[in-house]
């Protein structure tokens, strides 16, 4: 069963199967939200060893915050299962909750939402009028242009046998605050009464505000501009930082200034912009506002700047280290952190693969420890240290991520172990004048030399 005229009602009393389609950063503790607030869950991984470790109740993703929470093996109202044929026949809503990467030639990848849809849209039962949402972020139109073809190739009917809405995923790795359950939502679907009744759904999952905002396309462009509208204002900073230091200002001086008026937005610069959100979005309203022939300068010229800065700080670690005299050819750069982002240990367009690249590219050795990291894909010629303590004989020592382990490092203890005491704050959280005193030369990046 689906959509029935009392949905709204069975939502609120938990008595509906929710199935959810892809356990990873976002499907997983999506699951184990709604099985939490009552609901039967059909979780469902293409990933073997996803499902084998979900079924064990250990935890396949790298967000530490999805570690303690995954039901044990025995649970009841818990299923997992790599097939959506068995999961789909089971469920009143299913959510899809898969991977919207961009190709290497940064277009959108859409492969898995279709994937993921047409393995639903086969295992729908006739009648039963199922709801499918899709969570993952796209752009302006996906839902409909990549679902509406499958649908009608499968002869599903919407209304009768199926019923698609989009509520994008707000997710942030890593920060507890603001899990699935914490969260505002948004709902878009062409049947305001399924969009409504979903709003009653959602509403038993987060405390937060759930409200239906119409068709489709408005809860796809909502999702896509938040994190556009990220990447423009730390692609402002990051171009600050690059202004300031040669007007002999530090930029992080004037941002903290400019931070004392009441609408000013803080962000603060580094030596990049990764992860699989706010680098990725933007080109998926950049290809929509092409499909429809509307420039989108800033947005592509602020992804332009958030990839300029990996190759900017190559350069700048390059100049400093041969202003310290540092042997050419034999220059050693020791990178604090591979993760894009603190306290997570996610490589996915991390900042640190183009800077090493870029420092290879220079004839410079490149090392890399982060502790978060237990496997990660490092490019060819990175070093990984594992124990800091082994980290011996390096020329600059570059904070990367602000992970707690990289600040609380010993700090004295690694400046003895450096070749050439220099240090770069990548990320502009370091106390620089507390590590100068005792030795080291400090520099940032937006920080004058
Ligand atoms: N970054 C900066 N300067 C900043 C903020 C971030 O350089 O001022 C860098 C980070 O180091 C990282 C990248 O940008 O490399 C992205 O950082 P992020 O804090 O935006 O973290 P994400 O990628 O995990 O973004 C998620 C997004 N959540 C969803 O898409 C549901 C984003 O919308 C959230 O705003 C963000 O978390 C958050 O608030 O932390």
């Amino acid at each position: 069963m689906g959509w029935v005229s009392n949905f709204a009602d069975l939502a609120k009393d938990g008595s509906l199967t929710v199935g959810i389609i892809g356990l990873g950063y976002v499907g997983l503790p999506t699951a184990i939200g709604f099985h939490d607030a009552g609901f039967t869950v059909w979780g469902v991984d293409v990933s073997q060893r996803t499902v084998d470790m979900v079924l064990q109740g250990k935890n396949p993703t790298g967000d530490p915050d999805v570690d303690d929470i995954v039901p044990q093996p025995g649970t009841e109202r818990w299923h997992i299962s790599t097939s959506a044929a068995e999961a789909v026949p089971n469920c009143d809503v299913v959510l899809v909750t898969v991977p919207t990467p961009i190709t290497h030639d940064l277009k959108p990848d859409l492969s898995y939402v279709e994937a993921a849809g047409r393995d639903v849209f086969k295992s729908i039962t006739k009648g039963s009028r199922t709801i499918v949402v899709l969570e993952s972020t796209v752009y302006p139109g996906v839902t409909a242009q990549t679902w509406l073809p499958i649908i009608e190739e499968l002869g599903l009917v919407i209304g009768e046998d199926v019923e698609i809405a989009y509520c994008p995923e707000r997710f942030n790795p890593g920060d507890s605050a603001h899990g699935v359950r914490q969260v505002a939502r948004v709902i878009g679907c062409s049947n305001p009464e399924v969009g409504e009744g979903l709003v009653a759904l959602y509403s038993k999952l987060t405390s937060e505000d759930v409200r239906y905002v119409g068709k489709l396309e408005v809860a796809e462009a909502a999702k896509v501009i938040e994190n556009v509208q990220r990447d423009i204002n730390i692609a402002l900073v990051n171009e600050l930082a690059r202004i300031f230091p040669a007007l002999d200002v530090d930029v992080e001086d004037v941002l903290s200034a400019a931070a004392t008026k009441w609408n000013f937005h803080r962000y603060t610069p580094g030596v990049g912009v990764g992860g699989h959100c706010i680098p990725v979005d933007p080109y998926y309203m950049i290809q929509r506002a092409a499909d429809v022939g509307v420039p989108a300068g800033l947005i592509t010229a602020a992804r332009a700047v958030n990839r300029s800065m990996p190759s900017h700080v190559a350069g700048v670690l390059s100049d400093l280290m041969w202003n310290a005299e540092v042997p050419a050819g034999d220059a050693r750069v020791l990178l604090l952190g591979w993760s894009y982002k603190a306290e997570v240990g996610d490589p996915r367009e991390t900042p640190a693969e183009p800077l090493a690249e870029t420092l290879m590219s220079k004839g410079i050795k490149v090392a890399t420890w982060d502790p978060h990291i237990d496997f990660g894909e490092y490019p060819e010629g990175v070093e990984v240290i594992s124990n800091i303590e082994d980290a011996k004989g390096y020329d600059i020592a570059v904070l990367v991520t602000a992970h707690k382990a990289c600040l609380n490092l010993d700090w004295n203890k690694l400046l003895g172990q450096m070749r050439t005491p220099l240090v770069y704050d990548g990320r502009r959280v370091l106390d620089l004048d507390s590590l100068q005193k005792s030795g080291w030369q400090t520099y940032a990046v937006g920080k004058p030399v």
